[in-house]
């Protein structure tokens, strides 16, 4: 019967382990952050329909879903831009984005991501050194692309460092191809950087550690109780 109570706890402790495991270690809700009309861009592009944004302590990731087939392999102008302002008194306005932008990711039809720095061009950081900074993927037939950005972080050759505070609220707009898609249409988003328990997110095994030490306190506890019984 104790032994059965042992293993029922245990069961119980791994069970909320894994939850809690869970909720530090997937990205992007099933709810888009941003939802983007069909059929808008104003020439044949691709159509951004859904975007999420995600932040964790050492990354700011995008999620973006198109209604057709996002063809990063079209040398005619496939395009896919991240504007960022931290700072409304700082920056440009590019492209008509209509807020002056800090920082922008690039990704284009090389299969390259670059990172601009718009107020110091000397922090630009290319992608023949992105070196891990940044990363794209292409999935779900190429229909998903996923874009993540470190924060806070030189490159190995000193640059390419996005300047955020968690915490802080930043804008932000996406735009595909050259002016064809924008999300937001209008304007841009405010996004909150969620502010993240650094030792959590930076050593995932730590809630792992911490239930485990919690599991074996438990089971010594229950063990003697048996023994006296
Ligand atoms: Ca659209
Ligand atoms: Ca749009």
């Amino acid at each position: 019967m104790r032994n059965k109570q042992i293993v029922l706890l245990s069961t119980i402790l791994m069970g909320m382990l894994l939850v809690t495991a869970g909720i530090d270690g997937f990205g992007f809700d099933e709810t888009p952050t941003l939802t983007d009309p069909y059929g808008d861009p104003t020439f044949a592009g691709d159509d951004i329909i859904k975007v999420w944004i995600d932040n964790n302590a050492t990354h700011i990731m995008f999620q973006i879903e198109f209604n057709s087939t996002f063809l990063i392999d079209n040398s005619t102008g496939d395009y896919f831009y991240v504007y960022i302002s931290t700072n409304n008194l700082t920056g440009t306005n590019i492209e008509n984005a209509g807020f002056n932008v800090d920082y922008y990711l690039w990704m284009s039809y090389k299969r390259v991501l670059d990172f601009y720095d718009v107020v110091n061009g000397s922090n630009n950081l290319m992608s023949s050194n992105l070196a891990g900074n940044g990363y794209y993927i292409s999935s779900n037939n190429n229909y998903t692309l996923e874009l993540g950005y470190k924060i806070n972080h030189y490159s190995p050759s000193g640059t390419g460092y996005l300047n955020l505070t968690l915490g802080q609220t930043i804008e932000i707009r996406f735009r595909s191809d050259q002016t064809s898609d924008w999300c937001p249409d209008n304007d841009s988003f405010s996004y909150d950087l969620v502010e993240i328990d650094s030792a959590k997110s930076a050593i995932p095994g730590y809630n792992l550690i911490f239930l485990l030490s919690i599991l074996s306190v438990v089971a010594i506890f229950l063990g003697k109780k048996l023994k006296k019984s």
